[in-house]
């Protein structure tokens, strides 16, 4: 095959069937993953779905992790965690408990192996690309299929090369680098495109910068990022006591890639990603003086040491002016950073020390008040997300958040701070006993499933009708988010229950009569479907975007664009996704609209939407016809439990 480059050499060592060759970018190639990933907002629906597998274990490195629900306001979170935690010991998983840290830092510290793969049941996976790892993230069903042993269809992604120069300079962070990295990639239209980073500057980048760099690669929205696995990724892996994970992963000299992004490190600024979404890129140097009300800093993109120990050396010896909370990483790392003195400095600076976990990136706790400003280190702020709806949160580096804490109002850290920012190096922590392992099979097998009882079996869905009719419940604009259609925050602990989260909070902000006209549409025994522009579905990986819209009674989305997970999780629900053949046709379809469409010969790609009974538009199938035997058996699950029974 030529010369290859980093992201064609790990496909191809984890193609299913050990091709010798990978077929061409947009045609579809099979994954078989060496390690799979759960977290606790997603998990549970997953693992729901894997033991209706009907496997004895699983056949991965399997990892679970609460890190998400981790409030525990009443008993469900905690019925959630102990059905995962009785999961975990049933399958043969291992289990991180709450507090122990966000899945995907503490997949980092100690599971990632470079030149292996992994799928996890959320967006963030890609965060392991930073160790030179296979990473992806998706709906939970196709982490419980990988989980199960069975291939993940990927299309072949198109490589686009990231070569970097320079070196950063002490308050310029990872966080700089991949918003530059995502104002130049915009958020959509990045389907089918993985990362790859090479170069000179990756010399002073560590395994933990390149993993927020990896992270965030999910914002704009390309399938997986990858990293060379060199003397770096060696130097992490023998400090975390795993040298014997280290094997080399690097292109080949005059690999080829589509194209080529250019980014001289030392030239970077503080960047901030203003409120809303990640689309206004901006120097902290032309918005200095911002005021805002409270700072987070934490979340899987950059709570690591390195980070927060430079917010710590920034903190050293002040008092912050404003709310600000930190919420590190991991347990190990809040252990570390305890080690180097640094927890006592965010103490004496009057900072809350929040819980090793998710936290506020997701709304879980310290939302800001009433028409609030907040400074977020996190790696998403779409609107609603902090649990306000009317607060901005614009994303920043933790060493940004932490010099604006300090003095009430955005501020450029070069001018705060002035010179370098050395930290204090101490080993990491290193604690498997902080795990549960997975049990050996025989006590395995005498583990029983404990449920709580939110906690409802996956409904069983009917098959897709040979015609659909019924009416547009909703019309939306470009880029509706995942958060938007299903929201997190104090919804959240319904995700084990998924008829109660559909009629509680499917598009409540968007529309808070949805849920019941849908309801009342489906009883009568019409079809609901959902008009949207380009960027349908962009954010989380949740699959209950596309679970409890379906068990509202929604059969098809026509949209200009959808995003990779959120399609395939469509498809795994028996949702169809359509594209306007004519992306302007979206002006002619109303809310309200009655819509039938023939979907008998889906196949041919001659389809037509019929509205309000005249009108012809011409539409798409956005999904693969080979989804469709699994669309209209009602989705994923039903179609696997009729080849089981044929
Ligand atoms: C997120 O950051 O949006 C989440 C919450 O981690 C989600 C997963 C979820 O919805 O549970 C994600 O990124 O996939
Ligand atoms: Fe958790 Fe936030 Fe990371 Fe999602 S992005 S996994 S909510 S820390």
């Amino acid at each position: 095959m030529g010369n290859l480059n980093a992201a064609q050499k790990i496909l191809l060592a984890n193609a299913a069937g050990n091709p010798s060759e990978l077929p061409e970018p947009g045609q579809s190639l099979e994954i078989l993953f060496s390690h799979t990933l759960y977290q606790d907002a997603t998990g549970t629906a997953a693992a729901l779905a894997f033991e209706k597998m009907g496997m004895d274990r699983v056949k991965t490195t399997a990892v679970i992790v609460v890190d998400h629900k981790t409030l525990q306001v009443g008993f469900i979170d905690g019925d959630d965690h102990r059905y995962l935690e009785t999961f975990s010991k049933k399958y043969g998983c291992w289990f991180s408990p709450s507090g122990n840290g966000i899945c995907h830092s503490v997949f980092l510290e100690d599971f990632a192996v470079p030149g292996k793969s992994v799928i996890g049941s959320d967006s963030h996976t890609t965060n392991a690309g930073g160790m030179g790892m296979l990473a992806m993230g998706a709906g939970g069903t196709d982490v419980s299929f990988s989980m199960a042993g069975n291939p993940y269809k990927i299309s072949m992604p198109e490589v686009v090369e990231v070569r970097l120069s320079g070196a950063l300079s002490s308050c310029v962070l990872a966080k700089d680098v991949i918003l530059n990295v995502l104002k130049e990639m915009g958020i959509k239209g990045n389907k089918g495109v993985c990362l790859e980073y090479t170069g000179e500057g990756l010399k002073g980048l560590g395994v933990t910068d390149r993993a927020t760099i990896a992270n965030m690669g999910t914002e704009a929205g390309v399938t997986f990022s990858i990293f060379p696995s060199d003397a770096v990724t060696k130097a992490y892996l023998e400090d975390r006591k795993r040298g014997g994970d280290w094997q080399a992963l690097e292109a080949d000299g005059g690999a080829a890639y589509a194209r080529t992004i250019e980014i001289n490190l030392s030239e970077l600024v503080p960047t901030i990603a203003l409120y809303p979404r990640l689309k206004s890129m901006e120097p902290v140097a032309d918005n200095t003086g911002l005021t805002i009300d409270a700072v987070f800093i934490g979340s899987c993109t950059n709570a690591n040491y390195d980070n927060l120990a430079k917010v710590g050396e920034v903190l050293r010896g002040h008092r912050v002016k404003v709310d600000t909370a930190i919420a590190p990483g991991s347990q190990a790392m809040a252990r570390q950073l305890s080690a180097a003195g640094y927890m006592e400095i965010f103490y004496a600076a009057g900072v809350r020390v929040m819980e090793n976990a998710c936290s506020a990136c997701i709304g879980q706790g310290f939302s800001p008040p009433t028409n609030g400003v907040m400074l977020s280190t996190a790696n998403r702020n779409f609107a609603g997300r902090s649990g306000t709806e009317s607060a901005k949160v614009h994303l920043v580096s933790p060493v940004t958040a932490a010099a604006s804490a300090l003095e009430g109002h955005l501020v450029d850290p070069r001018d705060a701070i002035g010179g370098k920012l050395t930290i204090k190096e101490v080993p990491p922590v290193v604690d498997m006993n902080a795990y549960i392992a997975p049990l050996p099979e025989a006590e395995a097998a005498k583990v029983k499933l404990s449920y709580g009882p939110n906690i409802k079996p996956l409904p069983d869905l009917d098959g897709l009708p040979g015609k659909l009719e019924g009416e547009v419940l909703l019309k939306l604009g470009p880029e509706v988010t995942t958060d938007l259609i299903q929201p997190a925050g104090k919804y959240l602990s319904l995700r084990s229950n998924a008829d109660e989260y559909a009629k509680q909070a499917t598009f409540i902000q968007a529309d808070d009569t949805f849920s019941a006209r849908a309801i009342a549409l489906r009883d009568a025994g019409g079809h609901g479907f959902i008009v949207a522009g380009d960027g349908y579905g962009m954010g989380s990986s949740r699959e209950h975007a596309g679970l409890c819209p379906r068990i509202l009674g929604i059969r098809a989305i026509v949209a200009q664009g959808y995003e990779r997970i959120h399609l395939a999780n469509l498809a795994n629900f028996g949702i169809l996704g359509l594209t306007f053949k004519n992306p302007a046709d979206y002006d002619h379809v109303e809310q309200g609209a009655k819509l039938s469409l023939d979907a008998s010969g889906l196949e041919s790609g001659d389809l037509k939407l019929v509205v309000n009974g005249g009108d012809e538009i011409p539409v798409e199938l956005a999904q693969g016809v080979e989804d469709l035997p699994m669309i209209r058996d009602g989705g994923a699950l039903s179609h696997f439990a009729k080849l089981q029974t044929a």
